[in-house]
């Protein structure tokens, strides 16, 4: 089978030579001018956008990076999606291309993570790795800023229920980084690209048979998959959070299990049954750490360790692996063990936490801020899995 691309936008399928252009709506060398207008495939996917008007859109040989639009004449260098019509990104098809896709029970951490998750990155993260994280497109850009950053690092406030994709018909938008990191090949330094997109979902959406088929596309077309488990939701886990830990609320809410069970059988079922095993890797990931750090020794890797640099270490990344597992029997989760053991060919467990501690009763930030803990394990596993980012030490 031809190779096939997936869009970071819609996460549709589509062969290398169906990518669509977009005329520029230059003056052209005929002096010809195509007038800028409405997209209607844009305005379905996305609302009627005020001043949202653009060039008109064209078949071409979407394996080349230009195309001339035959009205006008004209070069453009403008790609995008044949099938939700956002421009693709520069050398879309030519770079590594990695769609993650994060999923959870409702209330398990996912905005939070995600947000803490990028910002680390941006930051720290960044800087011990040689690695750099932009927006891929003006919206993502603002909307991270704004309904994200801006939200918990300034305002220091809780995210609001992610808005559920059934009433946000189609107007899911996940957010598109280009993450670069400066490898050494031969004898130099060269960036190596990789798209990566984010897909936040509503954790209601994982509470229904029906509404987790609304993300099968998602699921089903990552290459990467981020498993936000909360242990705050799991009964033998609970019982011990540390004393003034805020607990979600438990009716209407499914159990980890059940999330587990109802991404896996899609899965499974979306590969026709045939293979035995998925193998999208998958870093199932224990958020909210920080209410169980008074229960572990010192020397747990899970309280503490330090921080790697420029390299994914593999035996510190087995260590809490094997140390998760163990808690998952306190915790009656030797089902969610079993279940990914059948399942996953690549799984990998994580224990983090993005905020380093409860927030307050009013739904804030704590007054002594956001100490995140581990947080980029699991990306930086993933990206390894990836082959976009080297490893160290022995697993
Ligand atoms: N103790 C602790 N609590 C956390 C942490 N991260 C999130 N929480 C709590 O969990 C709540 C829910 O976090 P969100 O990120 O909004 O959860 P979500 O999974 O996006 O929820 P939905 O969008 O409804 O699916 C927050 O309001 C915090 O109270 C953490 O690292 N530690
Ligand atoms: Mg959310
Ligand atoms: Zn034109
Ligand atoms: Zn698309």
């Amino acid at each position: 089978m031809a190779r096939r691309l997936t869009c970071p936008y819609c996460y549709e399928t589509f062969a290398p030579r169906e990518i669509r252009f977009r005329c520029n709506s230059r003056l052209s060398p005929v002096g010809k001018r195509c007038e800028r207008r409405r997209d209607p495939v844009l305005d379905e996917r996305f609302g009627r956008r005020p001043s949202h008007e653009v060039g008109p859109d064209f078949a071409a040989d979407g394996r080349r990076s230009t195309a001339v639009h035959p009205d006008c004449e004209s070069e453009t260098t403008y790609r995008i999606c044949p099938v939700c019509h956002v421009e693709l990104p520069v050398q879309f098809g030519m770079v590594e291309n990695r769609l993650i896709a994060m999923v959870g029970a409702r209330s398990s951490g996912k905005t939070i993570y995600m947000t803490v998750l990028l910002h680390e990155v941006r930051n720290q993260v960044g800087e011990r790795f040689g690695a750099s994280l932009m927006g891929l497109d003006d919206t993502t850009m603002r909307r991270f800023s704004t309904e994200y950053e801006d939200r918990l690092y300034r305002d220091r406030q809780m995210f609001p229920p992610t808005q559920t994709a059934t009433t946000n018909a189609n107007r899911v938008e996940p957010l598109v980084f280009r993450f670069g990191l400066r490898r050494k090949k031969l004898f130099k330094e060269q960036p190596q690209h990789t798209v990566l997109s984010f897909f936040d979902t509503a954790g209601e959406d994982f509470n229904s048979r029906e509404s987790v088929e609304l993300n099968t596309r998602y699921l089903t077309n990552a290459d990467g998959i981020i498993l936000l488990l909360d242990p705050l939701q799991m009964p033998g886990a609970r019982n011990n959070a540390a004393p003034g830990t805020a607990l979600p609320a438990l009716d209407g809410i499914d159990p980890p299990i059940n999330v587990l069970s109802r991404v896996s059988s899609m899965l499974l079922a979306a590969r026709g049954g045939k293979a035995a095993r998925v193998d999208t890797p998958i870093a199932v990931v224990f958020s909210k750490m920080d209410a169980f750090w008074h229960l572990m020794e010192s020397g747990s890797p899970l309280r503490s360790h330090d921080a790697a640099r420029g390299r994914f270490d593999v035996s510190d990344s087995l260590s809490v692996h094997e140390e998760v597992r163990q808690l998952l029997k306190e915790w009656d989760g030797v089902s969610i063990d079993q279940s990914l053991e059948n399942t996953f060919s690549r799984y990998r467990y994580f224990g983090v936490s993005a905020l380093g501690r409860s927030a307050t009763a009013e739904s804030r930030v704590a007054d002594l801020g956001i100490q995140p803990y581990r947080v980029a394990d699991p990306l930086l596993w993933l990206l390894s899995e990836f082959g976009s980012v080297p490893r160290t030490g022995r697993g």
